[in-house]
């Protein structure tokens, strides 16, 4: 590549390219011609499996991508980055996402979703470059929390119910602030649930997609879940990140709700896995008591562990000003995801089912 050809491409700098979505944004930002830096955290072992199919050997001339050693909770780190890369765009995706570990690490998630967001932002001002770079901040349904009003959309008043939820409101407003008070552009986009076969382990649909492929393949015997009558609009993290990049393409920044506009529990979901892998699930009993049987396996139980203290119940979002201003219609249904999902963990499970035959330790923990 020409270096004239390499200064009118644009640059993308990512945090938290190691996860979902950073991953399926670089893939996109790269199909699109960007340069895409992304910060990746100091791990004891390698993190970087998902971008590890786009990866660019460092010592070869003009590597479109590239990624950086840092951490959300690193002020001069973050400065030093955004100073070297002198991004056009910045996605920031990093963050402590689960809202159950929320809990746990109520202080270090305000830090890494909250602070962080700040510090971003600060280091665009530092080194004034308020006018060149767009920012995007990765804000989320559960602002909405204890929800005021069905569906959710851009108006609707926040109730946030975890401290991950608190945090990103802090996030929220600390964009809407310096776009308002610095002129930068900077916008919100408020995500509900989407999922792919990227999706961490932890999360529900992953647990679920990922525990029946193992159940199935007799790996596990049991899959242990938390509040299965929840309800969510699930999408597709590919479409999402479209979405993503289109809000810093537009004339103004704004923020926007991104939803399916349909919403099932997560015993829908368990039951549509259960169907896509062949197995039918029966309930019997309720509430703790309530089991899923395969057969006469008992393959879901309850386990009070995975109730959250405060539970977000139920959210549907209404993403009408995105259709009409992004033009936003999503390619992957419900139904095509859970195929993917399910189609992804039973290959995984199928392999590590062939390797215990053969006498190899496998480690397939459901947690
Ligand atoms: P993931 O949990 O898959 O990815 C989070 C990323 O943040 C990982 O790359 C992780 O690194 C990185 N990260 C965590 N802590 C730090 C830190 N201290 N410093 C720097 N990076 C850090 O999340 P998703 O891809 O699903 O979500 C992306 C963003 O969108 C998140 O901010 C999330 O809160 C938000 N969001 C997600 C929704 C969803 O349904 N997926 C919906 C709405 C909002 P590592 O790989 O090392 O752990
Ligand atoms: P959520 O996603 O909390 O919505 O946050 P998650 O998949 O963790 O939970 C969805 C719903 O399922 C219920 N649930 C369980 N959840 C988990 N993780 N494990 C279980 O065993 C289980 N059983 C039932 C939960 O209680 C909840 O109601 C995700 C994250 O990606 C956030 O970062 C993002 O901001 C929001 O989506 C939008």
């Amino acid at each position: 590549m020409q270096n004239s050809q390499m200064n009118t491409r644009k640059v993308a700098l990512i945090t938290g390219i190691t996860g979902q979505d950073g991953s399926y944004l670089a893939e996109f930002l790269l199909g699109k011609g960007y340069i895409v830096h992304g910060i990746k955290r100091r791990a004891s072992s390698f993190n970087t499996q998902r971008v590890d199919h786009i990866y660019q050997d460092p010592h070869i001339n003009n590597a479109n991508f590239k990624l950086h050693y840092g951490d959300l909770t690193d002020t001069s780190n973050l400065v030093r980055i955004v100073q070297e890369t002198q991004p056009d765009e910045i996605y920031n995706l990093g963050a402590q996402s689960h809202v159950a570990v929320s809990f746990e690490s109520p202080e270090y998630t305000a830090d890494v979703d909250g602070m962080g967001t700040l510090r971003i932002l600060e280091a665009i001002r530092i080194l004034g470059l308020e006018k060149k770079t767009r920012f995007y901040q990765a804000s989320t349904s559960e602002l909405y929390g204890l929800v005021q009003e069905t569906p959710q959309k851009e108006t609707t008043p926040f109730y946030p119910r975890s401290p991950y939820a608190v945090a990103k409101l802090y996030a929220y407003w600390i964009t809407v602030n310096y776009r308002e008070a610095y002129g930068m552009y900077a916008c919100n986009g408020i995500l509900f649930n989407h999922e792919s076969p990227r999706r961490g382990e932890t999360f529900v649909t992953r647990k679920i997609t990922r525990g029946l492929a193992n159940i199935c393949q007799g790996l596990e015997s049991c899959l242990y879940m938390g509040n299965i009558d929840a309800l969510r609009d699930w999408g597709h993290a590919k479409d999402y990140v479209r979405m993503q990049w289109l809000m810093l393409q537009q004339d103004q920044a704004e923020d926007f709700v991104i939803a399916t506009g349909v919403q099932y529990t997560v015993r829908h979901f368990i039951e549509k896995t259960a169907a896509a892998l062949g197995m039918q699930i029966r309930w019997e009993g309720t509430g703790v008591g309530e089991v899923g049987y395969w057969g006469e396996q008992a393959i879901i139980q309850i386990d009070p562990r995975y109730f959250r203290p405060t539970e977000v119940e139920t959210l549907l979002g209404d993403p009408s000003k995105a259709k009409q201003k992004l033009g936003w219609v999503p390619d992957i249904t419900l139904d095509q995801m859970i195929t993917e999902m399910a189609a992804a963990d039973l290959a995984e499970a199928k392999k590590h089912a062939l390797l215990k035959k053969n006498g190899f330790d496998v480690n397939v923990s459901l947690e």
